[in-house]
């Protein structure tokens, strides 16, 4: 694949029909501002969370979820852990949501003997990373909850940088009231490529590498460039995941599991990147929740395929965008897409480069997806 299909390949072939029951579920939000959008992206985390809301729990024991597993859920009580079934009453209504428990949820158990208990109540959570769910679109398939920070992990040469879907995951942060931070790993291989990339690619990713550095940190997102082989960007990580709950996400074989091995000393399964694709091979398979030493916990995630951004609609897209949404009202119509209205502030920023255009394309490129989506429902 050369370079720059590579960076277009953004595996956007997961919209698909929506069910018109969930149409009319969806509200659709006209306005552009972004601190309405901020507002009723709190509303649904609300609605979302109040799954159990009868009570008379709080004499039961507190717990965290660490992993859901196929024997069922495992939660941790302060030194004790326990594997438990979820009560009945709460397996309401999964018509929307593909998962009724997440990692990171904070839950109240019955101890039913031994180490079994049953799950009686949920707590509300602050925080939601979710996505449009692979198989049945139409349902949000959360990824883990009650997170303060994404560390979207990303690598360079092995898999290749896609700024795209990084910005699938920064939308997906904020959306769900986190702070993303970018890890760009393996910067080893800039300067000691593997023998099988040539020379051309090499040079292409450095490029890719710089630029991406400089957009997004004139953007004032954190980035960390790291290399789990040499220890560079380790120390300001471990000082950025202090005293915090972070999750680790990102595409399969970028190093989110060798990252929280050398970061906390565990020895979670690392797996190789194929050669041919340059692709991960899909070696972690279940979420789970560890703790840190020095206070905090990290989430590792197994890494995905293709990331639909769950509820996103089309007249959203910009507020996400600081940069384009910023120049929105100097458009000539208020509610210009700037894909193809004439005389708008933002193509005409592109063109004087004072929008970068790797960050456009990103935009017109989910623009287009969500579009594609939002049409076929
Ligand atoms: N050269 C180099 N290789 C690395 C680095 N970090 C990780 N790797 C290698 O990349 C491969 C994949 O690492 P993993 O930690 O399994 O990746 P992952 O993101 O957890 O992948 P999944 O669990 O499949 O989602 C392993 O062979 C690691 O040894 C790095 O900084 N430099
Ligand atoms: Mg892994
Ligand atoms: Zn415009």
């Amino acid at each position: 694949m050369s370079k720059d299909e590579d960076l277009w390949h953004m595996e956007e072939d997961f919209y698909s029909k929506d069910s018109k029951a969930s149409r009319k579920e969806r509200k659709r939000v006209s306005i552009k501002d972004r601190s309405k959008f901020k507002k009723s992206d709190q509303d649904q985390l609300k609605k979302k969370t109040s799954l159990a809301d009868s009570d008379g729990t709080e004499h039961l024991l507190r717990g965290r979820v660490l992993a859901i597993l196929p024997e069922g859920t495992l939660v941790s009580c302060g030194d004790k852990e326990y594997l438990c079934s979820l009560k009945g009453s709460l397996k309401q209504d999964k018509s929307r949501m593909k998962n009724l428990l997440a990692v990171g949820d904070f839950v109240r158990i019955e101890e039913s003997g031994g180490d079994q208990g049953c799950i009686a109540k949920v707590e509300e959570r602050h925080s939601i990373l979710s996505r449009a769910d692979n198989l049945s679109r139409n349902k949000e398939q959360l990824i883990a909850v009650n997170i303060d920070q994404v560390l979207i992990t990303a690598s360079v040469i092995f898999p290749p940088l896609k700024p795209f879907l990084i910005d699938r995951y920064i939308i997906a942060s904020q959306k769900g009231n986190m702070e993303p931070i970018i890890l760009i790993n393996k910067i080893d291989y800039l300067s000691t490529p593997p023998d099988e990339i040539d020379a051309a690619s090499v040079e292409n990713e450095k490029a890719l590498y710089d630029e991406f550095l400089r957009i997004y940190r004139d953007l004032h997102f954190k980035v960390i460039p790291i290399s789990v082989e040499t220890g560079v960007g380790i120390e300001e990580l471990k000082s950025a995941m202090h005293g915090k709950t972070s999750v680790f996400s990102g595409q399969s074989g970028v190093g989110k599991s060798s990252l929280i091995n050398l970061v906390t000393g565990s020895s979670l399964a690392t797996g190789s990147v194929v050669q041919r694709t340059r692709k991960g091979s899909h070696t972690t398979t279940t979420t789970h929740l560890v703790p840190l030493e020095e206070g905090g916990f990290c989430i590792d995630t197994p890494g995905i395929k293709s990331f639909g951004l769950w509820d996103l609609e089309p007249d959203e897209v910009a507020s996400y965008f600081p940069e384009i949404f910023a120049l929105s009202s100097e458009c000539k119509y208020p509610d210009c897409s700037h894909i193809s209205e004439p005389d708008c502030a933002v193509k005409k920023a592109v063109e004087e480069n004072r929008i970068s255009s790797l960050r456009f394309a990103s935009y017109c490129a989910l623009m287009s997806s969500v579009s594609e989506e939002h049409r076929q429902r």
